[in-house]
């Protein structure tokens, strides 16, 4: 008999949650679209609330599965946005190098995420629309690497409509996430083996309570 569909096999080793967050109109949903079809349009479709998608990337023979909400920059939906923050393991901040409060927003986005995201969370800063004509730019690329630096963030500028560093931003948040996962993984283990006979009898957990009720 033929053996069963391994369904129950995960069809990845990690999976990764990622947030795309900024003003509206910098080109978040430009970005995902690329990133996660390859294609882009000209015509401005605001995001309303919340979307996302999936993307499978491969990283060091690990199979990544990327999990990505793009949210709506506009405040009219900013208590649904936030409350994604919590699940988000890296979160990107997108501004447009040709407008410049978008620019001056990212220091209020942190904010953000500094009250309603994890501890932990990785953050990479992107200035998108970097195709567009030297004229038109309003933040020269050293004041966006000056923020970033601030930050201790990695920064890159990015164009949705040329593929400019689409790949490079979410491989390299990726990256730095599986190994923050592998680190935690690595490290949680021998304090999950080390369960001495004193831990036993003084701790209040579980183990104590067996050790206590059922000793000699
Ligand atoms: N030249 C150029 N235009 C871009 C780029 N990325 C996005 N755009 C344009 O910018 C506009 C807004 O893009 P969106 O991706 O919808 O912006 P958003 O950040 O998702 O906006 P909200 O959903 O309202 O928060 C669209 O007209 C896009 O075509 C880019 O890299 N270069
Ligand atoms: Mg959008």
């Amino acid at each position: 008999m033929a053996a069963p569909p391994a369904r129950a096999r995960a069809d990845y080793d990690y999976l990764i949650k990622l947030l795309l967050i900024g003003d509206s109109g910098v080109g978040k949903s430009c970005l995902l679209l690329r990133f996660s079809d390859g294609s882009f349009t000209t015509s401005f479709i605001t995001t309303i609330g919340i979307d996302f998608k999936i993307r499978t990337i491969e990283l060091d023979g690990k199979r990544i599965k990327l999990q990505i909400w793009d949210t709506a920059g506009q405040e009219r939906f900013r208590t649904i946005t936030t409350a994604y923050y919590r699940g988000a393991m890296g979160i990107l901040l997108v501004y447009d190098v040709t407008d410049e409060s978008s620019f001056n927003n990212i220091r209020n986005w942190i904010r953000n995420i500094e009250q309603h995201a994890s501890d932990n969370v990785n953050k990479i800063l992107v200035g998108n629309k970097a195709d567009m004509d030297e004229s038109k730019r309003a933040v020269p690329t050293s004041k966006g690497q000056a923020l970033a630096d601030e930050y201790g963030i990695k920064f890159f500028e990015t164009s949705a409509k040329t593929n400019l560093n689409v790949e490079q931003v979410f491989f390299s948040i990726a990256r730095d996430i599986k190994q923050r996962l592998a680190d935690t993984d690595t490290r949680a283990e021998p304090t999950t083996l080390k369960i001495t006979p004193t831990d036993q009898a003084g701790g209040g957990g579980q183990a104590a309570q067996k050790s206590s009720c059922c000793g000699s």
